[in-house]
């Protein structure tokens, strides 16, 4: 598959500036459950349907001194043991370990009995240490420091010694593929920082009891559980097993040698496990795509009325649709229908001057720079076409609208990447869930303590009803801000907030005139000035950051076009209009200065075209030579918004692309090793996968995939981690057994998918080599990248269930080289 792109050159990229994610961030999460089983040594188990038993013995403890920032600490620790990891507090040894357990089981109590059997004294233990990240010039780095500052330490702590009773906690719970499993801390040192006492338990029995809950139905996923509820021993219940299909519990070698290394009680808890369940097709967002032909995928960058005719699509694109009947043409977004428009359809012929309007808009996809629409054709007559409307101006009664209530939107994304402290509670959706993207800010004081924007607003007109303000803030720096807003000279307001948090300021401006008009050749002036004391003496540490986001104003406006398009509303629509309206009469709208005579005007709600209007009159303007004037009239109830617009200013796709159909959701695959290649790299990607096939590469089955073939199936085209992650779990479900255990992402990531720094992205990233990861929000690092969550898909959980690694190939060659070193090597 080809993306044609217009004005696309071949540019010779200095590869060094490229901004190289940091996956190593996320390694320590990824294999912080893969540790050995030695410490099955001194712990040992006993399973059953109705719990699990656990003796734990404590080996010899050693103390040791150490010194962190001129203080002198001990440090315990015993054989193969582990330590707790909350900053700030003590670091104490813990022995963690994994169980499998019932699909269907409760986790009913956790039993501890235990006796101290000795105490020391004198012991200082080490705090955990803290890191801090600093930020230069866009270089990241990071230091420790050892302060006692955590909980522990408080004086009002309830309990005296951490990390406390009980001695075994249950600390994670899920599922890896078909084998739920939790984790289990036990905590046989206790550490009293008050005391400076150790407290030591050398021996004790965790019993973890289980229940299983009488109503539950008898799916697929917890058949197996149910067989348990009748009390039925392992060996019956095992002799069951057989009876299931027993593809549903296969698992690759590699997982069941991992499992076998993971849990403790591997051998029992395989008897545990529940089959997957299974789904039909793939959940595709993108309808029509089993009639067998071709889609075409429209790139839409900015919000407009879009004009594609059949004669454009033939010369630019490839895409041949004159004298089909254009009936059958559908163009949608996602699941959902966008309403078109299409001239000359009353023929049945779609000829080369016939021309498909649509209202399109820009990306909302933090991933993309497009937004992406289908244009499909159907069998069968498609309904969803923009009604027309006749608004002749023919009654001489009807009320001439003078004026209306515009509001004008600006932003400006630049890159920002310093937003750590952005808080959030939900560490997965955070990313996308916020906008990272800022327009520009007030940076460390001194000169740059000020910033001055200058914007256009035209045909302001002399009104009562006060004009508005909104402006969008974003706190850039973990301090208290104080920002003066003012606009023209005119202060709105002072901004008092806090963190990295987001701040709207909102006021009406006391006069009309405060603002100025472009058509008159002056700018607007939105102006913020730090006016906080706030000295921060580490100002490497914190580099004092506000950013401006957006920002808003609504005001009274004539009706002129700029650059032949106004959208306007009617005065039903404007809440804030004043005014005054006639019942049940006509309303004539008179918009002025179109330079084309090729005039369109379509009524909107704002997402969708709902009417084109017909029947209006074009005149030229007797006042300025060379302009032409729109005037209609609809009735007063039309409660509505339009868009007027001349053929000069109608858009273009900024690229359209035939997407032939792929079985991938349709057809059954099966495969071990899957890799997901950038569509640049797909021959490096081939001949990786043709050695994996091969005895001396595993002998694996294989299968390679593009991400635009997943965009397009599981997505609704664009850019989308979570697209991704779909493919993986329909794979997971629904192919032939055992599910993918491998997964290769072979091209590069970037903070920046959009590519707004064009120094470091000449050509956008999505066209070049780039594969998204997910971005996830950590306590001690605040935003990091994480493909690990690409490969959580069985339970709800950060257990992984396939193996992710990334091949970060940039180029071409980088790719092939990347593949010869793996083959050489193997
Ligand atoms: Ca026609
Ligand atoms: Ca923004
Ligand atoms: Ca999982």
């Amino acid at each position: 598959m080809k993306l044609y792109l217009k004005n696309t050159k071949e540019k010779n990229k200095p590869e060094c500036i490229r901004v190289q994610l940091n996956v190593m961030l996320c390694i320590p999460i990824l294999f912080f459950f893969l540790w050995s089983s030695s410490a099955s040594a001194r712990v040992t188990q006993s399973t059953s349907a109705e719990g699990i038993t656990l003796q734990f013995t404590l080996p010899e403890l050693t103390v040791s001194e150490t010194v962190r920032d001129n203080v002198r600490y001990h440090e315990a620790h015993y054989a193969d043991c582990h330590f707790t990891a909350e900053p700030g507090n003590p670091k104490v040894p813990v022995t963690r370990l994994m169980l499998g357990i019932p699909a269907t089981a409760t986790i009913e109590a956790v039993d501890i009995s235990a006796a101290p059997t000795e105490s020391r004294s004198g012991v200082r233990l080490v705090p955990v240490s803290i890191f801090d990240v600093h930020e230069s010039d866009s270089q990241h780095s990071a230091s420790q420091r050892w302060v006692e500052s955590g909980s522990a330490y408080q004086s009002n702590t309830g309990n005296p010694s951490y990390p406390g009773l009980p001695l075994a906690r249950v600390i994670r719970e899920g599922y890896i593929r078909s084998q739920r499993v939790i984790a289990l801390a036990l905590y046989p040192v206790q550490y009293s920082p008050k005391t400076r006492q150790l407290r030591l338990y050398s021996r004790f029995t965790v019993n973890i009891r289980f229940s299983y809950s009488r109503q539950s139905s008898v799916n697929s996923f917890q058949l197996r559980g149910s067989l348990s509820e009748s009390g039925s021993s392992l060996t019956e219940r095992l002799s069951l097993r057989g009876k299931l299909t027993t593809d549903n519990f296969l698992e690759s070698e590699a997982f069941e040698r991992a499992l076998s290394h993971q849990l403790l009680n591997a051998e029992q808890a395989a008897h545990f496990r529940a089959p997957r369940p299974q789904v039909p097709a793939a959940p595709t967002l993108v309808s029509n795509n089993g009639n067998g032909n071709p889609r075409y995928k429209l790139f839409v960058g900015e919000t407009g009325i879009y004009a594609v005719t059949a004669e454009s699509l033939a010369r630019d694109w490839g895409v041949e649709l004159i004298g089909t009947n254009p009936e059958r043409f559908r163009i949608t977004q996602g699941n959902r229908d966008i309403p078109i428009y299409i001239t000359g359809a009353e023929d049945r012929k779609f000829d080369p001057g016939d021309t498909i309007f649509f209202l399109g808009h820009k990306p909302r996809n933090p991933y993309s720079r497009w937004n992406i629409y289908w244009l499909t054709l159907h069998n069968d007559r498609v309904r969803t076409r923009v009604p027309q409307l006749t608004a002749s101006p023919t009654d001489p009664t009807a009320t001439q609208i003078p004026t209306f209530r515009s509001k004008v939107n600006f932003e400006e994304d630049h890159l920002t990447n310093n937003l750590e402290f952005v808080y959030s509670d939900n560490k997965h959706k955070w990313f996308e869930e916020n906008d990272f993207w800022y327009w520009d800010g007030i940076k460390n004081g001194g000169d740059a303590a000020e910033m001055r924007l200058e914007f256009p607003l035209y045909d302001v007109a002399k009104s009562f009803d006060p004009s508005h303000i909104s402006v969008e803030l974003q706190g850039g720096t973990p301090v208290p801000h104080q920002i003066l807003v003012s606009v023209n000279g005119v202060r709105i307001e002072v901004a008092e907030w806090n963190q990295q948090d987001t701040l709207t300021v909102e006021r009406f401006l006391r006069t009309w005139n405060i603002l100025k008009d472009d058509t008159r050749g002056e700018l607007n002036v939105l102006s913020l000035a730090r006016v906080d004391d706030n000295v921060d003496e580490d100002t490497t540490r914190y580099p004092y950051h506000v950013y401006l986001n957006r920002f808003s104003v609504e005001y009274t406006r004539l009706f002129r076009a700029v650059a032949d398009e106004l959208w306007f509303r009617s005065p039903t629509e404007d809440d804030t209009s004043r005014t005054q309206l006639p019942g049940g009469r006509k309303l004539q709208y008179k918009i002025e200065a179109f330079r084309d005579p090729g005039i369109h005007i379509f009524e909107t709600d704002g997402t969708y075209l709902t009417a084109r209007l017909r029947g209006f009159a074009i005149e030229t303007d007797i006042t300025r030579t060379g302009m032409y004037n729109a005037l209609f009239q609809v009735p007063d109830t039309r409660k509505t918004q339009f868009i007027a617009v001349s053929d000069t200013a109608l858009r273009q796709p900024e690229s359209i692309e035939i997407v032939e159909p792929t079985d991938l959701a349709t057809a059954t695959h099966g495969a071990d090793y899957v890799v997901i290649t950038h569509p640049k790299f797909l021959a490096a990607a081939e001949r990786l996968a043709g050695w994996r096939e091969t005895s001396g590469g595993g002998g694996y089955r294989t299968k390679v995939v593009t991400t635009d073939d997943i965009y397009n199936t599981y997505g609704d085209g664009g850019v989308s981690p979570k697209a991704i992650k779909d493919f993986l779990t329909h794979a997971y479900q629904s192919w032939t057994p055992p599910a993918p255990t491998y997964v290769v992402l072979l091209g590069d990531g970037t903070y920046d998918f959009r590519g707004i720094d064009t120094e470091i992205h000449t050509e956008p990233p999505e066209l070049d080599g780039y594969i998204p990861t997910h971005y996830i929000r950590t306590d001690s690092f605040g935003r990091t990248a994480s493909d690990h969550w690409y490969v959580t898909i069985s339970g709800h959980d950060e257990f992984t269930d396939m193996y992710i690694g990334r091949l970060s190939a940039a180029t071409v060659s980088q790719a092939d080289a990347i593949v010869n070193k793996i083959l050489d090597y193997e």
